[in-house]
């Protein structure tokens, strides 16, 4: 790109580290990205992305009313030229946060053509129009995913659609998505199962429904490796919304079919904060079961409401819940080609291009915060200390050869009728933990 084309965000300068002092509220207070926090920088460790869909897309359009959200792209007659006018201002936007990625799906980014060829057409357009800006752009591609699930076509799912057909539109319409990820040197590519799931089980076939849903991720395994894309397959758990069940439904559901399938040593996951707290968990259980399992990959960071029941995708503003979230990455190893999508947006009435600016330096800020809590936290070691001393009694050759399986049911049993075991209950302590916790923060 000769020249950068003037865009709603032109006339902002690029937000920079000016320190908690600092009075001007477009800088970054805590977002330091060269600092380096257990031996790497900061930037390398929460890898943040803006994501298309939100911050280009969204229109604030809600069941009771139309857009109030009015960009000069939304209005251009002409599809594929307010495509590239959304592109345009998307790169400026990430130049104004110094953003390290974004992330799209093949629909932010182009417009739905007449048919399916058509609209593949229009994708790899789009793509090298991209290609063309990341030259001159220190941003890169998070991941790229493909939406099939907003077309009435896929009202009863893509892969778990009743119609072989629609199975087909979507394998054409994601091996297009993997191809465009890949040329765009995408880091990851994910899945999340839009509307794989059921509205009601008397219209539904669940075994067929799953099976057909295994094959897909299979087919997108298999041409990953085919291609050469070196990025992780990462599916996106949710438990509801839009349809009534997800199959995709937390990370236990997740990690229970990835096994039926074969597929839990080639697919990670994307875990989004407000899709754990309507699965009725924390953001961070989701986090450390994933990465218990293996299945830590990356994070898709907002806030649901807790007066409300929906995905309401708010920006991540909670200090203490975000720290104990990047607390279970560190602990789980970090995200590794992962990062920190923001998959937020803002509210109906932050209708101004510098609302999506305010919002995105919170959300930045607030993460690095609580990742260099975190990374105390981590540091110290008091927390792992505690659990590790809580489990001492393990290390012990006797309780190590009960869970090796040396040792029978009948022989636990007697050895313990012979020692006549009276175990003595022992506190977990667990305000104590929390108020260190609490007290650490800064
Ligand atoms: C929907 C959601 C999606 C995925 C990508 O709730 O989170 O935007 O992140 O398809
Ligand atoms: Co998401």
């Amino acid at each position: 790109m000769s020249q950068t084309p003037s865009t709603i965000f032109s006339g902002f300068e690029t937000i920079r580290y000016e320190g908690q002092e600092s009075q001007n509220p477009l800088a970054y207070r805590w977002y330091q990205p060269d600092r380096i926090v257990l031996g790497k920088p900061l930037r390398d460790h929460l890898r943040f992305a803006i994501t298309y869909w939100h911050s280009f897309g969204w229109s604030g359009a809600d069941p009771f009313g139309a857009a109030t959200i009015d960009r000069p792209w939304m209005r251009s007659g002409d599809p594929m030229s307010g495509a590239r006018m959304k592109a345009d201002a998307a790169f400026d936007l990430f130049r104004v946060l110094d953003a390290p990625f974004f992330t799209f799906h093949d629909r932010d980014i182009t417009p739905e053509g007449v048919d399916l060829n058509s609209s593949l057409r229009n994708l790899h357009i789009m793509a090298d129009y991209l290609e063309a800006k990341m030259e001159s752009s220190s941003t890169g591609l998070l991941w790229g995913t493909a939406n099939v699930f907003a077309h009435r076509r896929f009202m009863a799912g893509a892969a778990s659609n009743p119609d072989p057909e629609v199975f087909a539109f979507s394998a054409a319409t994601v091996k297009h998505c993997m191809d465009v990820t890949k040329q765009l040197n995408g880091q990851n590519y994910v899945l999340w199962g839009g509307r794989e799931g059921y509205e009601t089980l008397l219209n539904t076939d669940l075994k067929r429904e799953l099976d057909q849903l295994g094959r897909f991720i299979n087919l997108v395994v298999e041409y990953k490796h085919k291609i050469g894309f070196r990025g992780e397959i990462l599916m996106e758990p949710k438990p509801k919304e839009p349809t009534k069940h997800q199959y995709d439904f937390d990370t236990a559901a997740v990690y229970a079919f990835l096994q039926r399938y074969g597929l839990e040593k080639h697919v990670k996951l994307n875990i989004e904060a407000n899709h754990a707290t309507l699965a009725g968990h924390s953001f961070e259980h989701e986090i450390a079961m994933a990465a218990t399992f293996g299945l830590l990959g990356s994070l898709d960071m907002n806030r649901g409401d807790l007066l409300l029941g929906w995905d309401t995708d708010q920006f991540p503003n909670d200090l203490q819940d975000v720290t104990l979230a990047m607390y279970e990455v560190l602990r789980g190893g970090g995200l590794g080609k992962g990062g920190l999508n923001f998959d937020a947006k803002v509210r109906r009435q932050s209708i101004d291009a510098d609302d999506l600016i305010h919002a995105h330096v919170g959300g930045i800020d607030l993460c690095a915060r609580a990742f260099l809590n975190a990374a105390r936290l981590f540091e110290e070691k008091t927390l792992s200390s505690i659990v590790e001393k809580r489990y001492a009694g393990w290390d012990s050759p006797y309780a190590q050869a009960m869970l090796r399986g040396e040792l029978k049911l009948e022989e636990i049993a007697s050895q313990a009728e012979e020692k006549n075991l009276n175990p003595e209950p022992r506190s977990g302590k667990q305000e104590f933990i929390e108020n260190l916790v609490a007290r650490s923060l800064f």
